[in-house]
């Protein structure tokens, strides 16, 4: 379906608004000062970073919630910008590499992914689901609600017309018959989803997940069938024939605390070190690879061990994505 990208450009996501902790908005600039832009050109890729990106500042006061859900312009207006970001550098045949910053920024960098290929795939690497709608949320942070928007689910009313209505397929023109105007195309559906590593799921969410039909290895499938057979159930649910683009979302809360301490909810009972490279180098021996997020590295929550640890956990995931060979 295309030739493999030889550029990979690394798009510095310092932001934080889609949840309250502070510092996952330093993580990116930890994964650039570590070296990750001379380590992917290490491994023969052209790398394109053009410095961190700058958001527009939204005052709080500006920016008032929805019902329980939090920073909704902001959130808007930075993951809109974000996937304009990232469609373009889909556009120029250059795989995007976004680095986090909380795990709301998938919201833009999905649909940039998927206004380029509307056919790819999307694999979700995350202790969470991130499926909670505006109607199910508990805690009204936008990092535990991007999948629902990007499918389109019912429950998000509340903020889709006011904040989140660019966040659809674009160039399809359906037509809603009865009101004669443009309705909006989900950028995902479900049988394009598929999640491994979950193991904190709210109750919401699980029916979500149930009603809808999504395909989810948790952790239990993992020490069940081992990462080598999940890997292959999951690619054979949302690429039977090894033929689709594939995006992958990597949250480094999916892997065990021990191996990446420095998040914002670390969740015990994760991904060891070598699952979470495994599920990436599966991903690479594909050729499929077209878009990769990094997210959800912390580093002001550990000791400095500890972020220097997970720091260098998120560089080994993008190299081992990116075709980093152990032998
Ligand atoms: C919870 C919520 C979440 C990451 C926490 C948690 C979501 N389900 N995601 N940490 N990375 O708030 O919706
Ligand atoms: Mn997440
Ligand atoms: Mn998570
Ligand atoms: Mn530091």
């Amino acid at each position: 379906f295309l030739t493999e990208p030889h550029t990979v450009a690394i798009v510095g996501c310092p932001f934080s608004g889609g949840q309250p902790r502070p510092g996952v908005d330093k993580g990116p600039i930890h994964l650039v000062n570590a070296g990750l832009v001379d380590q992917l050109k290490s491994l023969g890729w052209a790398v394109e970073f053009a410095g961190h990106h700058l958001f527009e500042d939204i005052s709080v006061q500006g920016d008032p919630p929805v019902g329980i859900v939090k920073r909704p312009r902001l959130v808007s207006g930075v993951t809109s910008a974000v996937s304009q970001i990232i469609g373009g550098h889909a556009a120029q045949g250059r795989l995007p590499l976004t680095i986090g910053g909380d795990h709301s920024l998938a919201l833009g960098t999905i649909l940039g992914t998927f206004g380029k290929y509307p056919n790819a795939c999307l694999i979700w690497i995350d202790a969470h689901a991130d499926i909670n709608t505006a109607t199910t949320t508990d805690s009204g942070n936008l990092h535990g609600m991007p999948v629902s928007l990007l499918l389109g689910l019912p429950g998000n009313e509340s903020i889709e017309d006011t904040y989140f209505s660019w966040l659809t397929q674009p160039g399809v023109g359906i037509t809603n018959g009865e009101h004669n105007k443009p309705t909006k195309r989900p950028v995902l559906t479900p049988a394009q989803l598929v999640y491994i590593g979950l193991r904190d799921v709210d109750a919401g969410e699980r029916a979500i997940l149930r009603q809808n039909g999504i395909k989810a290895f948790s952790m239990h499938e993992v020490d069940k069938f081992g990462i080598g057979k999940v890997m292959e159930m999951a690619l054979d649910h949302v690429n039977p024939n090894r033929d689709l683009p594939i995006h992958l979302s990597f949250d480094v809360d999916a892997l065990d605390p021990s191996v990446a301490p420095s998040t914002g909810t670390p969740v015990r009972g994760g991904l060891t070190f070598r699952e979470g490279h495994y599920i990436c180098e599966a991903i690479h021996e594909t050729g499929l690879l077209v878009g990769l997020d990094i997210m959800e590295v912390n580093p002001s929550l550990e000791d400095e061990g500890s972020v220097q640890q997970t720091v260098k956990v998120g560089c080994s995931l993008a190299r081992a994505a990116l075709g980093e060979t152990l032998l």
